[in-house]
């Protein structure tokens, strides 16, 4: 089998309404849908976006200036395409835009050699589970009221959710914690709870934050300083009980692998586009592993949930709804509120081309 062509199509997903995190507003998601067509029929897909449509073209862009290095490529050979992948991005750098578009091909690559054997990407692999804990992260956002939280709480509920994530880091340590007290309250004690401060708080501030939520039994507290500061986090994880979570803004296993030598987090959450797609996510994981450290995903919930499936130090997936929309089919939950692993070959997610006309860009 060999790669005809590489395809890319812009696709802008707005959201319901704008979100607020700590660090952003979020108006929609917008992607760049990569596929990769073959002589024998079967075609690959992957994806990479940006918020807000900026710079998304740079990313597009990015995505483009690889078609080179896969157009008549054996799949199977994957390896190869990433290595001179590698060597030809060293002059921009292996970080930011140079790995976000090197992601949108590789992980095209995942889903078309999943397809080739029939196998979903899990599989593949060899998979050590079917299913997968997963927590709500489309919701709880700094833009909703108090109300708003125990509502949003009470519909992840009713969705089957077991686990939820909220933000903090608006400046108000009074009023991030009534949020997080408020939350716990409306969910019981059964329901599991992370915080994500998205890196907007002071050593000391995170201390003093995380000493006060401690009473929450929080499952982790996220990137509560500027992700480049390890030693920093490493102090944190050491002052609290709660475990400290991180590693969303890195880059490829070795910004993972730099993390761990500093000790920074108790759970690693590499990225799949910063990673620089699924063959360096894995990289990322079997480091972590490597480390008696547990990984959870960051976004992109369709093609995390089989990478996943087959790592046995994976202890969450990211529920994020986001690109929900462009597919065909959904991520379901069994009664225990764990994501039910595909048995479809590649992702087991697949663009629907009705959906892509219409949000196309
Ligand atoms: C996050 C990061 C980037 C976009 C949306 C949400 C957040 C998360 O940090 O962990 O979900
Ligand atoms: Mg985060």
């Amino acid at each position: 089998m060999k790669i005809t062509a590489l395809r890319t199509q812009v696709v802008h997903l707005p959201l319901a309404r704008p979100i607020l995190s700590a660090i952003f507003e979020i108006r929609s998601a917008d992607c760049v849908l990569v596929t990769l067509e073959t002589d024998a029929g079967l075609a690959g897909e992957g994806l990479v976006f940006s918020i807000n449509n900026r710079r998304l073209s740079v990313i597009h862009e990015m995505v483009r200036s690889l078609e080179p290095l896969v157009l008549g490529l054996d799949p199977t050979l994957a390896g190869g395409f990433y290595k001179r992948a590698w060597s030809e991005l060293n002059f921009l750098g292996h970080a930011g835009v140079s790995m976000v578009g090197l992601a949108g091909v590789d992980n095209a690559l995942w889903d078309l050699r999943g397809k080739a054997a029939g196998l979903n990407v899990s599989r593949l692999l060899g998979a050590v589970t079917t299913a997968v804990p997963v927590y709500a992260s489309g919701g709880l956002w700094l833009s909703s009221s108090i109300d708003e939280l125990q509502a949003e709480a009470a519909a992840f509920r009713a969705q089957g959710f077991r686990a939820m994530k909220t933000r903090v880091g608006n400046r108000d340590h009074a009023g991030d914690v009534a949020r997080v007290r408020a939350l716990r309250d409306a969910v019981g004690p059964d329901v599991k709870l992370m915080v994500d401060a998205n890196q907007q708080m002071t050593v000391p501030q995170a201390i003093r934050m995380g000493r006060a939520l401690e009473e929450f039994n929080l499952t982790w507290f996220e990137e509560p300083i500027p992700y480049w500061n390890h030693e920093g986090e490493a102090a944190i994880a050491a002052a609290l009980d709660t475990p400290i979570a991180s590693g969303e803004t890195e880059h490829t296993s070795r910004g993972i692998l730099a993390m761990l030598r500093a000790r920074s987090a108790d759970i690693l959450m590499p990225d799949l586009q910063r990673m620089g797609g699924a063959t360096e996510f894995l990289k990322a994981a079997h480091l972590a592993e490597a480390h008696d450290t547990p990984i959870s995903s960051h976004l992109f919930s369709e093609m995390s949930l089989p990478l996943l499936a087959a790592l046995p130090n994976a202890i969450f997936l990211e529920h994020m709804p986001w690109f929900a929309p462009i597919y065909r089919e959904r991520i379901e939950l069994d009664a225990d509120g764990n994501a039910i692993v595909p048995d479809r070959p590649g992702w087991g997610f697949s663009f629907d081309p009705e959906a892509v006309r219409r949000f196309a860009a």
